[in-house]
C-alpha cells in the first residue's frame, strides 16, 4: 500500500459522490456528482439505509450522509480533519452490516493496514445518541479488505490475511466479542500490503472461492475442516491491484477475472478462464493501458487502488458483454464503461 503524498484521495477527502442513475439498459447512463465536504476524512465510502427510511445513505469516514439529499452530515465517531499532505486517513474503508443483530445496520471501519485497529460502531437506531464503539480486530491486512458472506451462513467473513496465512476474520456469537481469525492454509509469508484479492465461484462448483493475485484457493467441501487447495496462477506480473472480480465476462458459461494490474500505477484487465480436463488457467486481455490515445481502450488513469460496483448493463445474454466499473484513482474518480468483445 505504498502511497505517493497524496495518495489520500483528494476526492474521497473532499468527498465526490457519484450517483449512478440506471436508466432503462439501452440508455444513456446518467451521473451526478455531489459534493459531501470539503475536509478530508477518509479514503474509503459505503452506503447502505443507516436510518431505515428506505434511501441509501452514504458513510465517508465520521459521518453518514442521509440520502437522498446527502446533504446533512450526521456524525457517529469523533470527526478529525486531516491534512491530505501528510496524514493518511484512518478511516480506509467502512463496510455497512448489522453486526448487532437488532435490525439496523451497523458500520465497521478499518484504518490503515500497519495503523490501526478495527472498529465497529453500534447504530443506536436514532439521530442524537452516541454509536457504541466495539474493537474488532487488531490490525487487516492487504490493500483491499472485502467483507463477504464467503461460506453463504448469512453472516459475512472479512477477508483478509494473518499470521502469514489467507482466511477471514469474522464476528462472535457474541457480536461485543472480539472477532476470531479462521486460516485456509498453511502459514506462508505474504505482505501486509497485499495487492489483490477478490472472491468468486471459479470451478463453478457452487462454493465461492478466494482469488488473489497469485492464484485463487479452492473452496473445499468442509469449508472450516479442510485446507483450501492452492492454485497458483500470477494474475498481473505488476504489483497487483486492489478488489478482484469474478464474473463470467465472454458469456461462455465459465467464470472470468477482472483485475487492475498495479493498484498504483496502470493499467486494467479481464482473465479468461480456460479448462483443459480439470486444469484451469487464464488469458489476460488488457482493458486499459497506459496511454488513452491508445484507440483500442479510449482512457487510461493510474493508481487504480479501487475497483467498485462492477455490474453487467446490458443483460447477460448479450453479444458483448458491457461492464461498468467504477474505477477511483488518485486524480479523479472516473465511471468508464468498458466494451468486451466475445471472440
Ligand atoms: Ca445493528
Ligand atoms: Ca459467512
Ligand atoms: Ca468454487
Ligand atoms: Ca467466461
Amino acid at each position: 500500500m505504498k502511497r505517493s503524498i497524496n495518495r489520500p484521495l483528494l476526492l474521497a477527502a473532499i468527498g465526490f459522490l457519484f450517483v449512478c442513475v440506471l436508466p432503462p439498459l439501452e440508455a444513456q447512463t446518467e451521473f451526478r456528482k455531489i459534493r459531501l465536504t470539503e475536509r478530508y476524512y477518509c479514503d474509503g465510502v459505503a452506503t447502505g439505509d443507516i436510518d431505515g427510511d428506505g434511501h441509501a445513505d452514504v458513510v465517508a469516514g465520521p459521518f453518514w450522509y442521509a440520502g437522498p439529499l446527502f446533504q446533512k452530515a450526521h456524525e457517529f465517531y469523533p470527526a478529525e480533519p486531516l491534512a491530505p499532505e501528510d496524514h493518511p486517513s484512518n478511516s480506509m474503508f467502512s463496510f455497512v452490516h448489522d453486526f448487532s443483530g437488532d435490525g439496523r445496520l451497523d458500520i465497521l471501519v478499518l484504518g490503515r493496514v500497519h495503523k490501526h485497529a478495527a472498529y465497529w460502531y453500534e447504530n443506536p437506531g436514532n439521530k442524537k445518541d452516541l454509536w457504541r464503539k466495539h474493537y474488532a480486530f487488531e490490525r487487516v491486512r492487504g490493500e483491499s479488505p472485502m467483507l463477504v458472506d464467503i461460506d453463504k451462513d448469512d453472516s459475512p467473513e472479512l477477508i483478509t490475511h494473518w499470521d502469514g496465512a489467507w482466511g477471514w476474520i469474522e464476528p462472535q456469537e457474541d457480536p461485543a466479542a472480539p472477532w476470531k481469525f479462521h486460516a485456509i492454509e498453511e502459514s506462508r509469508d505474504w505482505p501486509q500490503f497485499y495487492h489483490g484479492q477478490g472472491v468468486g465461484d471459479i470451478n463453478g462448483d457452487g462454493r465461492l472461492d478466494l482469488v488473489i493475485n497469485d492464484g485463487w484457493y479452492e473452496h473445499p467441501e468442509a469449508t472450516r475442516s479442510q485446507h483450501w487447495i492452492f492454485h497458483q496462477h500470477k494474475f498481473s506480473h505488476d504489483r497487483g491491484g486492489a478488489q478482484m472480480y469474478v464474473m463470467d465476462v465472454d458469456n461462455d458459461g465459465d467464470s472470468d477475472v477482472i483485475s487492475a494490474l498495479n493498484g498504483h500505477g496502470w493499467g486494467l484487465a479481464w482473465f479468461e478462464q480456460q479448462q483443459e480436463g480439470k486444469k484451469i488457467s487464464f488469458v489476460k486481455h488488457r482493458m486499459m493501458g497506459d496511454r488513452s490515445e491508445e484507440q483500442k481502450f479510449g482512457v487510461a488513469f493510474s493508481q487504480v487502488s479501487g475497483v467498485e460496483g462492477l455490474c453487467r448493463i446490458n443483460g447477460p445474454n448479450t453479444r458483448e458483454a458491457s461492464l461498468l466499473t467504477r474505477l477511483v484513482c488518485q486524480d479523479e474518480r472516473a465511471v468508464v464503461k468498458i466494451m468486451v468483445r466475445r471472440g
